[in-house]
This record gives C-alpha cells, sequence and structure tokens, in this order.
C-alpha cells in the first residue's frame, strides 16, 4: 500500500480511516490548493481562506503626514516634544485623521517632568477582542528637532496602515489596535504608562506589539528585532521578497517602546534603520549608502527635517507594516484541528538501524502548538523493541516512546502530546522508529499530526 503525505481536516481524516478515501495526493497539499482528494471521492480538504495579502502602502501619502508633522513644528517652536504645544498639535493632527477613517480613537493623558503627556489609541472595530495586534511609535520628538525620521517616520507608516486598514474595511481574526506614544524620549515613559495601567486581563489578551521607531533614516540599514520568532519571520519573509537582506537589531533591547511589552511578557517585534552608529563597510555592500558615514547624522537634532529621509527605506518599511499587520492578525491560515499524515508503510529492520516516516507542513503560520498531537500506527510484535522519537522541521527529537523489554504487547496505536512550540509549524516533521531487540519485527503503517 503506497500512499503519500496528505493534509486532511479532521472528518476527512475519520472517512480516510474508514477507508472511504483512497486518495493519492502530492505529499505537501497547501492550504488554498487543490483539495486533497483524488476525483470522485467527498472534498477532503477544509479550503480554509490563506491570509489576505497587504495593499501596498503609498509612500505618497506616508510623506504627507511627514509633511505636515514638519509644519506642526515650524509652527511651534520648532519641536514636537513631550510638554510642547507642538506635540499634543501632532496627537490633533493623527487622532483627526483615524476618527475620519471609523476607528474608536482614545487619548490617554498622564504627567511627565511636571507636563502632561498623551498617547493615542485608536482601535478598529471587530475581531476577537481576546486576540489584539498592536503596532505603535512614539510621536514625540526631542526638544532639538522636528524628530522627522526619530520618529515621524515609524508615526506616518504607522498611521498609513491603518488608513489602509480603513479603506479595505479588513475584517481580520484579530482585533487590530494601533498606538502613537508620548514621552519615549523621556525614557519610554508613554508606553510604560499605558502597560502599567491596562488591567492583567487585558494584557493576557494582546498577542504581539509591532514597534516602529526610525524606519527612514537617511543612510538606512534594515535591521529587524531578534525578540518573537514568529515576528521576526514575519519582517524577515517580508524582506527576503523583496531581495532585500536583514540584520538583527542588536542595539535596540530596551531602548524604545517595545521594551514596555517586553517588560510584562508580551510578544514584541520590529523594524529599524539606524541612529547615530556608522554603516560598515559590509553594510553599503549589501544596502547602498555611505560606509563609515552614521545611518542618521541628524539623530535628535535640529536637521532631523523631511530632508533626512531615505524614500526607498520609508516605503518598504511601511509595506513590511502593512505586511506584518495583516499576515498577523489572520490568526492562522487553517482551521485548528488541521490534520497532516502519512499512510506510507515502513519497514523497521529487526534489531537494526532506525528507520523515519515524513510528514510536511506548509501554509501555517509561527510556530506549532504547545499541545501537538501525534498519533502513531506502529503493526509490531512484542512491542518492547521499538524506541520512538519525533523530529521537528530543524532536526530536534522529542522522544515519544523508550524501549522496555518486559512489555510484551503488540502494536503501538496511540496518540501522543508534544509540547513543539519552540518550533515553527511549516518544513518537514519525521517520525523515528528503532527496533533494538532481535526476534520481532513490524512496520509503521501511519502517523498524523494534529495543530
Ligand atoms: N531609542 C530611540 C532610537 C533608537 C536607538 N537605538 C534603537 C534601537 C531600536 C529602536 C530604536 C532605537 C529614540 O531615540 O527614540
Ligand atoms: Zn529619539
Ligand atoms: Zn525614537
Ligand atoms: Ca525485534
Amino acid at each position: 500500500m503506497s500512499h503519500s503525505a496528505h493534509r486532511r481536516t479532521a472528518a476527512a481524516t475519520a472517512l480516510a480511516l474508514a477507508g472511504l478515501l483512497t486518495a493519492a495526493v502530492p505529499a505537501t497539499a497547501a492550504p488554498g490548493g487543490p483539495p486533497a482528494s483524488a476525483p470522485g471521492s467527498p472534498a477532503s480538504a477544509a479550503t480554509s481562506p490563506a491570509a489576505l495579502a497587504a495593499p501596498d502602502i503609498p509612500l505618497a501619502n506616508v510623506k504627507a503626514h511627514l509633511s505636515e508633522l514638519q509644519s506642526i513644528a515650524g509652527a511651534n517652536g520648532g519641536n514636537r516634544a513631550h510638554g510642547r504645544p507642538g506635540y499634543k498639535a501632532s496627537i490633533d493632527y493623527v487622532k483627526a485623521k483615524l476618527d475620519a477613517a471609523g476607528f474608536t480613537t482614545t487619548v490617554q493623558q498622564f504627567t511627565s517632568s511636571g507636563a502632561t503627556g498623551y498617547n493615542l489609541i485608536a482601535d478598529w472595530p471587530g475581531g476577537d477582542p481576546n486576540q489584539v495586534l498592536m503596532a505603535g511609535a512614539h510621536l514625540d520628538s526631542v526638544s532639538s528637532g522636528p524628530g522627522m525620521n526619530d520618529n515621524g517616520s515609524g508615526s506616518a507608516g504607522v498611521l498609513e496602515t491603518a488608513l489602509a486598514v480603513s479603506r479595505a474595511q479588513l475584517q481580520p481574526a484579530k482585533h487590530l489596535r494601533f498606538a502613537w506614544w508620548g514621552a519615549e524620549e523621556l525614557g519610554l515613559v508613554g508606553s510604560r504608562y499605558y502597560v502599567n495601567n491596562l488591567p492583567s486581563a487585558e494584557r493576557s489578551k494582546i498577542s504581539g506589539y509591532l514597534n516602529f521607531d526610525m524606519i527612514g533614516s537617511p543612510n538606512p540599514g534594515y535591521f529587524v528585532y531578534d525578540d518573537d520568532p514568529a515576528i521576526e519571520q514575519t519582517f524577515k519573509d517580508f524582506y527576503a521578497g523583496l531581495g532585500v537582506p536583514t540584520e538583527i537589531e542588536t542595539e535596540g533591547d530596551g531602548r524604545s517602546d517595545h521594551a514596555s511589552f517586553k517588560n510584562v511578557g508580551i510578544a514584541v517585534g520590529g523594524l529599524f534603520t539606524g541612529a547615530s552608529r556608522t554603516k560598515s563597510s559590509a553594510q553599503a555592500q549589501k544596502w547602498g549608502g555611505t560606509a563609515g558615514q552614521a545611518f542618521d547624522r541628524c539623530y535628535h537634532s535640529s536637521c532631523d527635517t523631511t530632508s533626512n529621509i531615505n524614500d526607498t527605506a520609508l516605503d518598504r518599511n511601511s509595506d513590511a507594516i502593512a505586511h506584518a499587520v495583516w499576515t498577523l492578525s489572520a490568526g492562522s491560515t487553517v482551521p485548528p484541528g488541521e490534520v497532516y499524515e502519512t499512510t506510507g508503510d515502513v519497514a523497521i529492520p529487526d534489531n537494526g538501524a532506525a528507520v523515519t516516516s515524513s510528514v510536511t507542513v506548509s501554509g501555517r503560520t509561527g510556530n506549532a502548538p504547545a499541545t501537538l498531537k501525534v498519533g502513531v500506527d506502529i503493526k509490531h510484535t512484542w512491542r518492547g523493541d521499538l524506541v520512538v522519537d519525533l523530529l521537528a522541521p530543524d532536526g530536534t527529537a522529542y522522544r515519544l516512546k523508550n524501549s522496555s523489554g518486559s512489555d510484551s504487547a503488540d502494536n503501538v496505536i496511540t496518540t501522543y502530546t508534544v509540547n513543539a512550540s519552540a518550533e515553527a509549524a511549516n518544513g518537514t516533521w519525521k517520525l523515528r522508529v528503532q527496533d533494538v531487540a532481535a526476534q520481532d519485527t513490524g512496520y509503521i503503517d501511519s502517523w498524523r499530526l494534529t495543530f
């Protein structure tokens, strides 16, 4: 009997196990692809909607927000710093855009250094209130300048992504919440105030916080925060699609508003194009720009104006924000309880080398669950001979069964639960079986993973 690995819904698996399906399908039936069933047999795969593709974020729109913020600084003493009129005017501008676009906005006040500060929170109606994806940027500048790259760039990129959500009337699985923080330059004051005043029950609903602080540096690097693996991978996948190499952000820990969320155990990620560190020649080789020069020579200076922006970096990173928001808010692209299985027989050599049987998982986002079900069906007399492991796509082994000389019963037909939350879901998983004692023999009949 030679079938190959395929993906079925739980219901279809029941049919399959009842022998009603004789599908011989490609080893990796990608979700949304053709149903994994032979012609004439009952439709077997739930074709769940894959994550919708994010729209392109128009650079001109992002730059228009920057121009507005520049004008606001110009009309208010040359800056948009905490406690200065230019900051409140920046809040009012962003809030007006979001109110007009259908967001539910809240202005949260706090006091820092004797002055009133403001956070702007914008909720997009809909989505699972128990799964909140957040994206944010600090809106304040230092007092020495208008703060276009730091951090008008992040503020404008997040704002335009929110407006794109409205234009698309996106209805993601998760609830979307956007935020613009006050007094970041005084020490993450606004974002820390928000997190500290969020009841723990509300904190636990936040599935991730995406931070964007300096995403248009004039001599840009493309840095991805190395925090939550699924969020990091989402950004890396986006840049891989552009053919743009990225580096891990190494100076960022604690240096921006994601730290306020990370400090209370919320998954975080983000993007950064560099500040006062200098670009190496190797980095100039891969990214262009000027080696030996700071990524942003106007960091925290009066020259951090709209001319202190690299349009390509701002455009790419704004699109990356949208990609991450669309992708990470879609929930899992395949319904829970999705089964990936193989029914191919693999003979187990008596008292010999280990053998493996593979199942390929694709189309999922993020990591495998902490309760990954591994259903095995091994036909073998005197099962005490057998050692059984699950191998994750990266080769990590999870021991399912040890040998036991005294266990003379036949067959291993059972389901194990494995905490595979450290493993990326997509890839080729293997069941490894070894017969470590002479005489009794058998074979792997089938096995399956249920996510
Ligand atoms: N703290 C930010 C700028 C900054 C400097 N290094 C990093 C690394 C990652 C994010 C941000 C930053 C500020 O001055 O606003
Ligand atoms: Zn700064
Ligand atoms: Zn900043
Ligand atoms: Ca044996």
